[in-house]
């Protein structure tokens, strides 16, 4: 990283709860990155836990600015993409990486689509098949248990083994130029594990756990993918990013959890000044 490394992210604005764009921003900008944004639509609220939310979509807005950018000449180190609305808008995304993304940048995709077994209002199979498209054109891809599953048209459970959570980072190698981070390894009790794979040595497998907080939220995916980004692009290792990752999410976690009225985010605002710790420590 420079003084003059730039990040996208392509999701989208949901203006009240803690996720996406507005979770994005402020943890990839404390890792000093500047950080431009791509809404891919705005809604009011996200679609977990809230009803009759709006929705703006911005598919038809994408191209546009993609054009604009391009007679700028504006050009990002890294792109990291997470909800998306609508499948035209994964075709225009590959367009958009492969003409505003610098030589030799980066591609986080985390295919947020689904959780818990399910997929999130208004996605389905066709979606995901089609996500997976995009998910090929990344070097870092981030699924849940759910969305592996999905992808590879698998049944979804709770619980799986420590060598079915490594088959399953394997078969996900299909899916990624380079890395698989595979999030929600839960066989060791109190224990979260993300299962690493990297394609180039996929028989070189690590876990990285951090302590379970026994707490259902939203939003911790995207505060895990944007820490994520940050720490990759900082130059950690993909082991070291995972641990900053990991252990931020928990503590954005802790700080939430007693707050019964809190369920639709978690307050990683409150631990955003210890990311410069974790990013000492790991
Ligand atoms: O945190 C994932 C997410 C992002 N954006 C929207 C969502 C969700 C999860 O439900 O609904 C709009």
């Amino acid at each position: 990283m420079n003084d003059r490394t730039k990040i996208l992210t392509i999701q989208d604005i949901s203006c009240y709860g803690q996720c996406s764009i507005t979770v994005a921003l402020p943890i990839i900008s404390a890792f000093g990155i500047e950080t431009a944004v791509l809404p891919s639509a705005v809604l009011s609220t996200h679609t977990s836990g809230f009803t009759d939310y709006t929705f703006r979509d911005l598919t038809e807005d994408l191209p546009a600015i993609q054009k604009h950018w391009e007679k700028e000449g504006i050009y990002f180190d890294a792109i990291y993409t997470g909800y998306i609305g609508t499948t035209k808008q994964l075709d225009y995304i590959k367009d958009i990486i492969s003409s505003r993304l610098k030589p030799g940048g980066k591609v986080f995709v985390d295919p947020a689509m689904a959780d818990y077994g399910e997929f999130y209002y208004g996605f389905d199979q066709d979606f995901a098949d089609k996500m997976g498209e995009l998910c090929k054109v990344g070097d870092y891809i981030l699924p849940n248990t759910t969305e592996a599953c999905y992808l590879l048209h698998k049944e979804w459970k709770p619980n799986f083994t420590k060598e079915e959570m490594i088959d399953m980072a394997k078969e996900l190698s299909e899916f990624t130029n380079k890395y698989v981070i595979l999030k929600g390894d839960n066989h060791i009790e109190d224990k979260l594990g993300m299962v690493i794979l990297d394609k180039d040595n996929p028989d070189d497998i690590s876990i990285v756990y951090n302590d379970k907080v026994n707490h259902l939220s939203h939003g911790t995916g995207d505060v895990f993918a944007s820490s994520f980004v940050g720490s990759s692009m900082i130059g950690k290792s993909i082991e070291s990013s995972a641990k900053i990752a990991g252990e931020f999410t928990k503590q954005a976690i802790e700080k939430t959890i007693d707050d019964s009225e809190h369920t639709y985010g978690v307050k990683f605002e409150q631990v955003l000044p210890n990311l410069q710790d974790l990013i000492k420590t790991y």
